[in-house]
């Protein structure tokens, strides 16, 4: 058995494991654990980041509070993992906001397509006012937000055909996040779209359950996606942020300076994320194409042709995320701009 469990692989984490006899000699064998879970793998830029917190965390708690971090949905997929931080049965987890509008509807605002131009007027946004106001929503739901990172604008893949114009969607069976809004424009551009979790996405594409999918290129090339994709368009038409989520019993168990060491080291790893994340959608587009896809880039009479069809989900929308939400939101999007 224990061939097999090591031939996984995968199964495996970069973490200390909760190794008692480590917290005991350093005269802290009551050490917190926080065990961290995300759906992407362990090269992509935010797993890069949870190692950062992982390393800051320890090192400023003097081993006090240990980091555990497991990769591509070891330990569930964005909404499950979400629901173990409510039961307190996992510490922190770092969802899209798309699945994380479950729990607070208001998230949605960031599934507006075509909302953010770029990622700076979207960081002075998530790190501002409407964003924190946001992140404290939260607590209702038994969760607290420690930081935005950063999964990025989306830009979909599918293996029929070369997506150039609004015209080209029509019935690509495409894989979305657990999201209405996702589902409501994907229908609108006249897709057919599927909600679908992360974790289950690979094995759908692989065997034709879907025709394609959405993601940034950090994650189209880290994820191998083109090993079962063959076309790719820049259609940029979401900014996912992530949100850094910890288990809000877990963060009201520590101690003050605890919970601020957690909320800093939150922000620091997430602005590394950031930076990592930023580098590879730059230069992974290329390495796409050396790997074999086709790259069809969308013009912007076609972009703008694609924001017409979906402007009426977006007026439906704006009512379910609520109309101060979304103001506040377009307001701080022109004061950063
Ligand atoms: O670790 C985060 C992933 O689970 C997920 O949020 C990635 O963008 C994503 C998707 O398409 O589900």
């Amino acid at each position: 058995l224990i061939t097999v469990l090591a031939a996984c692989g995968n199964g495996e984490s970069d973490s200390s494991n909760g190794d008692s006899s480590e917290s005991a000699s350093e005269g802290s064998g009551d050490a917190k654990v926080i065990k961290a879970g995300i759906g992407l793998n362990d090269d992509h830029p935010q797993y890069k980041g949870l190692l950062k917190f992982k390393e800051i965390v320890e090192k400023e708690t003097d081993g006090a509070i240990k980091v555990e971090t497991y990769h591509s949905g070891q330990l569930g997929d964005d909404r499950s993992m979400t629901e173990a931080l409510q039961l307190g049965t996992q510490e922190v987890t770092i969802p899209s906001t798309a699945p994380l509008a479950n729990f607070v509807p208001e998230f949605s605002v960031f599934d507006i397509p075509f909302l953010f131009p770029n990622e700076e007027v979207a960081d002075k946004v998530l790190d501002g006012e409407v964003g924190q106001e946001l992140l404290g929503k939260l607590e209702e739901q038994n969760l607290v937000g420690l930081a935005y990172w950063e999964n990025g604008f989306r830009d979909l893949t599918n293996s029929e055909r070369a997506v150039a114009s609004v015209e080209d969607f029509e019935g690509l069976k495409i894989r979305t996040m657990e999201n209405d809004l996702h589902l409501d424009a994907f229908k609108a551009l006249g897709a057919n779209p599927t909600p679908m979790a992360f974790t289950e996405l690979f094995t759908a594409m692989q065997q034709g359950t879907v025709d394609g999918q959405e993601n940034p290129y950090a994650t189209i090339y880290l994820q191998k996606f083109y090993e079962v994709q063959k076309h790719v368009s820049n259609t940029h038409h979401i900014y996912s942020p992530f949100v850094f989520l910890m288990s809000k019993s877990f963060y009201d168990g520590l101690s003050e300076d605890q919970q601020k060491i957690v909320k800093d080291a939150a922000v620091e790893a997430g602005k590394y994320e950031r930076k990592l994340n930023r580098e590879a959608n730059e230069k992974y587009l290329e390495q796409l194409q050396e790997e074999g896809m086709e790259y069809t880039e969308i013009t912007d009479e076609a972009r703008q042709e694609m924001k017409d069809a979906v402007a009426p989900v977006i007026e439906e929308y704006k009512s379910k995320i609520g109309e101060e939400t979304v103001d506040k939101v377009y307001k701080a999007i022109e004061e950063a701009k």
